[in-house]
C-alpha cells in the first residue's frame, strides 16, 4: 500500500477544528500525525494571519492514483470553505500531497514530491517527526536541509495526539 504524506494548513476560522474535520474527511487510514506546529506566513503578502500546520501520514489503497487523492483534497478543502483565488491567499483549509510512495514527476497538475517540502520548515519538520528515515527524491539526508529553514518562525503547540482529542 503507498503512504501519502499530506501537509495540513488552516490561517483563518477556527484553524484547529478545521484541520482536525478536514484530516478526517479525507477518509483514508490514518498512520501518523506530526504534533500540531504554529507558524508565520512565508511566501505570501505581508499582514497575513498566522497558520497552524501539521503533517498527516495516510495509508492509501494499491490502486489509488495520485490524481484520485489530489481530487479528495480538493474536495474536502471545498467542503471546509476554501476559496481558491490568484496568489496565496489566506485560508481555511490547505491539504498539500507532499509525497505519493516513491513517485517523482512534475506535470501541469501535480509535482511529487510536492516543492516546498525541503525549503519550509513548517513542512519539514513535521515530516521528520513523524518518519525520521523520510527520502525527498535526489536530496541528501533530508534532516540536513532543515538545518537550513530553522530561522523560519515554525513554534511546536500541541503534541502528537491534538487531533483525535474532541473540543477546539
Ligand atoms: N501555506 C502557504 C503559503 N505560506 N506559510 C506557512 N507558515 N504555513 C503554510 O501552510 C503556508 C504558508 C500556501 O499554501
Ligand atoms: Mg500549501
Ligand atoms: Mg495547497
Amino acid at each position: 500500500m503507498p503512504e501519502a504524506a499530506i501537509g495540513l494548513g488552516a490561517n483563518l476560522g477556527d484553524r484547529r477544528r478545521t484541520l482536525r474535520s478536514g484530516l478526517f474527511g479525507i477518509g483514508l487510514p490514518i498512520a501518523a500525525v506530526s504534533s500540531l506546529y504554529e507558524s508565520a506566513p512565508i511566501e505570501t503578502d505581508p499582514g497575513q494571519p498566522r497558520y497552524l500546520n501539521a503533517v498527516a501520514i495516510l495509508d492509501c489503497p494499491a490502486e489509488m492514483r495520485p490524481e484520485e487523492l489530489l481530487a479528495v483534497l480538493l474536495r474536502v478543502e471545498a467542503e471546509h470553505g476554501r476559496l481558491r483565488g490568484p496568489g496565496k491567499a489566506p485560508r481555511t483549509l490547505d491539504l498539500d500531497l507532499l509525497l505519493f510512495g516513491r513517485e517523482a514527476r512534475a506535470d501541469e497538475r501535480l509535482t511529487l514530491p510536492h516543492p516546498g517540502v525541503l525549503r519550509r520548515r513548517f513542512v519539514l519538520q513535521p515530516l521528520l517527526e513523524v518518519r525520521p528515515q523520510v527520502r525527498v527524491s535526489g536530496a541528501e539526508q533530508p534532516a540536513q536541509h532543515l538545518e537550513t529553514c530553522l530561522s523560519q518562525d515554525v513554534a511546536l503547540l500541541e503534541g502528537r495526539c491534538w487531533w483525535w482529542r474532541t473540543g477546539t
